[in-house]
């Protein structure tokens, strides 16, 4: 096996709808166009699309959001993003989703959300573990899982999943707060935070900070999109806001980046998500290296598997081989990240064991 999938990894910053599989979109946009829906062709354009703009990518997240409407199509889409992250050995996932209202098809926030869990459970192909033990789930949530002959114990392939509710820039103080709000209600069934994402140029800070707040407050933890265009004001209230993560820290100033220094918030990092947004004019500027040199805490993600043709496996090699990092130091790396997931000490306990093991067979 290709050494970059055998190295266990954490996934933090993975968006459900810009994680679908390609063929999967395609085959929902072929069902839709032939219903009339959509016109196919227009989509399959969107689709097969290589590179894009941010706002191209906005463009074709409106495309996706046409074609999963669904309550059955989201949880067919989450099982498989779960089965492919867990094919590739991530260990650890933290999958993140805006809930999203359809009163057209009687669709709410909660019902969105509970196809979500439904797709979690549906895995098969690996042992799912979505929520502590204690808070309602006990785990495994499924009864999927090959079993590995290891020291001559049968042990069965396991990924940790944790949900993350995203709210998107283009919503209203309540709808925001009406996500957070949910969040905190569905705690059981494996949501430990809330995420601040969307196109970077709508919207204000402002509007997001009393939902924001009060699921700090709640006790969720927050990550929120920061810097992904310029906007020094909004940058300096995000870091003073003391997220538990922060995504992408493209377009920072020397200001912003003491600040991000001193406050030692994790970045997470996507670099091929950046290059092709051009949110970074080329890999060999970006600021990962400055980070690395800095030893800032970060961790690789993918951001959208599916709209970028990327995988976890793929961003660590990438990292790997354009700022000459050895395996050794990617393990570091990967490794690095159980102290940056959103979930409690014995799931920490639990990937700090596997990645000791994991340690001792790779070279
Ligand atoms: C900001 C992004 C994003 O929530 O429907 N999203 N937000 N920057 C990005 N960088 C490219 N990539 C994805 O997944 C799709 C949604 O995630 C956010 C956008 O709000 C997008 O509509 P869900 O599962």
């Amino acid at each position: 096996m290709d050494w970059w999938v055998s190295l266990p990894k954490i996934e933090l910053h993975a968006h459900l709808n810009g994680s679908i599989r390609n063929s999967t979109l395609l085959e929902l946009a072929k069902g839709l166009g032939e219903k009339g829906t959509i016109v196919f062709s227009d989509v399959e354009h969107a689709i097969l699309k290589k590179d894009r703009s941010l706002r191209e990518v906005f463009k074709l997240f409106d495309v996706i959001h046409k074609v999963t409407t669904e309550l059955e199509t989201v949880t067919r889409i989450t099982k498989e993003v779960v089965e492919d992250f867990a094919a590739e050995n991530v260990v650890y996932l933290e999958l993140r989703t805006t809930p999203k209202k359809n009163d057209l098809k009687g669709i709410s926030k909660r019902s969105y959300m509970e196809a979500v869990v439904k797709g979690v459970m549906d895995v098969t192909t690996v042992e799912v573990d979505l929520a502590p033990q204690g808070l309602g789930m006990g785990h495994p949530v499924n009864s999927g899982g090959r079993s590995n002959l290891c020291n001559g114990t049968a042990r069965k392939q396991k990924i940790y999943v944790r949900l993350l509710l995203s709210i998107d820039r283009r919503e209203s103080t309540e709808s925001a707060m009406e996500t957070a709000k949910l969040a905190l209600e569905m705690r059981h069934l494996g949501v430990t935070g809330i995420d601040l994402s969307g196109n970077p140029v709508v919207g204000e800070w402002a509007t997001f900070l009393p939902a924001l707040q009060f699921a700090k407050e709640g006790g969720l933890s927050i990550t929120l999109h920061c810097g992904e265009v310029p906007n020094k004001e909004e940058i300096q209230a995000m870091l003073d806001f003391l997220p538990g993560r922060i995504g992408h820290a493209c377009c920072f100033g020397e200001e912003e980046w003491r600040k991000l220094e001193s406050s030692k918030i994790p970045v997470e990092i996507c670099l091929t998500s950046n290059i092709l947004t051009e949110s970074i004019s080329s890999i060999d500027l970006h600021h990962f290296a400055d980070l690395h040199k800095a030893k800032h805490p970060m961790v690789l993600c993918t951001d959208d598997s599916g709209v970028f043709s990327t995988s976890l496996s793929d961003e660590y090699a990438l990292a790997s081989s354009t700022f000459g990092l050895g395996r050794s130091k990617m393990f570091q790396l990967a490794q690095d990240a159980i102290e940056f997931v959103f979930a409690d000490d014995a799931v920490k306990a639990e990937l700090r064991e596997i990645f000791y093991s994991a340690g001792r067979k790779l070279d």
